[in-house]
């Protein structure tokens, strides 16, 4: 039976404006997402973060969750504006207060933090100002994870820059269905560069700032299979992970956007502007690789779709988000990194399903969802076996929590959360990583 590392992070991933709630208490500032869920039509039954999980007042009880899960990591994410409400200069020493509680809660139990510091909740203030598309948002960004170092960074000893830039850049600003719900090719191109900027930038600072500790990128990375072995599918599917993956992977390992995909995109949208200097600070060493893997992508070629590319709906199960489920995608994802970007450690910051929860008897049996993760667990067990450096393994999602655009209507949680009352249910799913975890193995 195969034992995971002894020094395996087993954990759970969750993000702030998801599960945090208290969006108008103890000075914390607007986010882009409070202005985006609230106009109308944005949002799944127009609902928004504002209460969530109620984390913010109950994260004791969560952190006994995890702490009676048994889990080694738990991966959170700081938001911006309620530590720094105008996202530059006056800090909100409530905000810090609250993270200082969460972290010495987790610190109690022997739960080691991994912080992202930015999981999509622009300060609106910063939104005033252009937003990632303004240059000038990647050293904003970057001052204030160096005061994440300064105020936390005696005990956060794992940093994330960002979660999945693909996200921020094209959801938020190419298609437009997130945060700041803007539709431009060419925007999104700028804000993924200004974003990668800010990464390399707060790389930087964290070094200088030798506080110890390790710090990386999260990405969401989805490996792409040609439909056929004809000529034109394989180049779709080159397409395709130029655009899902190397546009984010090349810059911050190899300092370089891929050529190929500047042709591309140089087609119908303008290219970033990029300065002298900023592909070696993007490129900045990392300590690891931060991989949130759902889902695989199946194309073809069509010279009618966008980038000439089709994607397609192989048979197969799903999930409630309409993703197929696809473990062995995971094995190739982390073999195809290693072979074509080197040796680095990599966490999977996320990996999880929604399905639809039904509560019966206080319990809930998601036995897909628990069947999902064995999977996985599976491919990550041989990924690691085939010499892949995966140092641990975060479940998404602790709880069932606010999934963005869907609101609350799709549930990707271990623990069930009952909305009217905020009270947490273990799912069978739960249970079972309990034993996993205790185990190391499945
Ligand atoms: O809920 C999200 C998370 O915020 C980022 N990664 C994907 C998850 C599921 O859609």
């Amino acid at each position: 039976m195969f034992k995971f590392p002894e020094d395996f992070i087993w954990g759970t991933a969750t993000a702030a404006y998801q599960i945090e709630g208290a969006a108008n208490e103890d000075g914390r500032g607007e986010s882009i997402w409070d202005r985006f869920s609230h106009i109308p039509g944005n949002v799944w039954n127009n609902q928004n973060g504002d209460v969530a999980c109620d984390h913010y007042h109950r994260y004791k009880e969560d952190v006994q969750i995890l702490k009676d899960m048994g889990v080694k990591g738990y991966r959170f994410s700081i938001s911006w504006p309620r530590v720094i409400p105008e996202g530059t200069g006056k800090i909100n020493q409530k905000g810090v207060d609250f993270y200082n509680g969460l972290i010495d809660e987790l610190l109690k139990y022997n739960i080691q933090p991994f912080v992202t510091l930015y999981h999509w909740d622009l300060p609106q203030a910063l939104q005033y100002k252009g937003g990632w598309a303004n240059r000038d948002t990647a050293e904003y960004f970057a001052d204030y994870a160096s005061e994440m170092f300064r105020l936390f960074g005696d005990r956060v000893k794992h940093w994330i820059t960002h979660n999945e830039p693909w996200c921020t850049s094209f959801l938020g600003h190419a298609i437009g269905v997130h945060a700041p719900g803007i539709k431009d090719f060419s925007t999104a191109l700028q804000v993924a560069h200004n974003v990668l900027l800010s990464h390399g930038k707060a790389v930087q600072y964290f070094r200088q700032a030798g506080r110890g500790g390790k710090i990386g990128i999260t990405l969401n990375l989805t490996p792409v299979y040609a439909a056929s072995d004809r000529e034109e599918d394989v180049r779709a599917a080159t397409v395709a992970d130029g655009y899902s993956n190397r546009w984010f992977l090349d810059p911050v390992f190899k300092g370089q956007y891929p050529e190929d995909m500047l042709k591309n995109f140089g087609s119908f949208a303008k290219i970033p502007d990029v300065q002298v200097g900023d592909m070696k600070i993007i490129s900045s060493p990392m300590d690891f690789l931060g991989v949130n893997y759902y889902t695989r992508s199946f194309v073809k070629y069509n010279p009618d779709a966008q980038f000439g590319t089709e994607s397609l709906r192989p048979d197969g199960q799903y999930t409630e988000m309409d993703w197929e489920v696809y473990p062995q995608g995971l094995y190739d994802l982390l073999m195809r990194l290693k072979k074509d970007y080197g040796d680095i450690d990599i966490y999977i910051t996320e990996n999880g399903a929604a399905f639809k929860d039904v509560v019966e008897n206080n319990s809930v049996d998601d036995s897909d969802r628990l069947n999902y993760l064995k999977m996985h667990f599976e491919k990550a067990a041989e990924a690691i076996r085939d010499g892949v450096k995966l140092k641990g393994y975060f479940v998404w999602s602790l709880m069932d929590n606010f999934e963005w655009a869907h609101g609350y209507s799709k549930r990707f949680g271990l623990i069930y959360v009952d909305y009217e009352t905020q009270k947490r249910i273990w799912k069978k799913s739960a249970l079972w990583y309990k034993d996993v975890i205790a185990n190391n193995s499945l």
